[in-house]
């Protein structure tokens, strides 16, 4: 073997690293939206192939459940489409909203909310989660 193949090698074992590091996101994630805070929690968590129950929790900035709001989210594969399931989350109370998710293999699945908050006001934000 000469030099080169071990520089290729290298290389590649450098890229697959990477792309295992990177793809070993949190199931639960948490961003800000303004001065909102989104939250997505699934059941099972982690998410796993079938059916799934997502939560998304909105919150203001003290901290404080938001109710009357409405929550759409948009469902598809993120590395490749495999058709986008898009529905009205049902209000739970307490700033919780639910709605079912059915991924249909395993792997990174890309979920966005659309919240409009009861001032009119809108958050979005897109979540990642990794599907076993
Ligand atoms: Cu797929």
């Amino acid at each position: 073997m000469n030099k080169k193949y071990y520089i290729v090698l290298a290389i590649l074992v450098a890229i697959i690293g990477f792309k295992l590091f990177s793809s070993s996101s949190q199931s639960t994630t948490s961003a800000s939206g303004g001065d909102y805070q989104l939250s997505l929690v699934s059941d099972p968590n982690p998410p796993s192939t079938g059916k799934d129950l997502l939560t998304l929790s909105v919150m203001d900035s003290a901290g404080k459940a938001v109710d009357g709001a409405t929550v759409v989210l948009d469902i598809n594969m993120a590395t490749m489409n495999m058709g986008s399931q898009s529905g009205t989350a049902t209000p739970q109370g307490s700033g919780a909203y639910r709605l079912n998710a059915n991924f249909s293999m395993g792997g990174p699945w890309k979920i966005s909310a659309a919240v409009t908050l009861p001032d009119g006001q809108t958050v979005s934000k897109d979540f990642t989660v990794n599907v076993r």
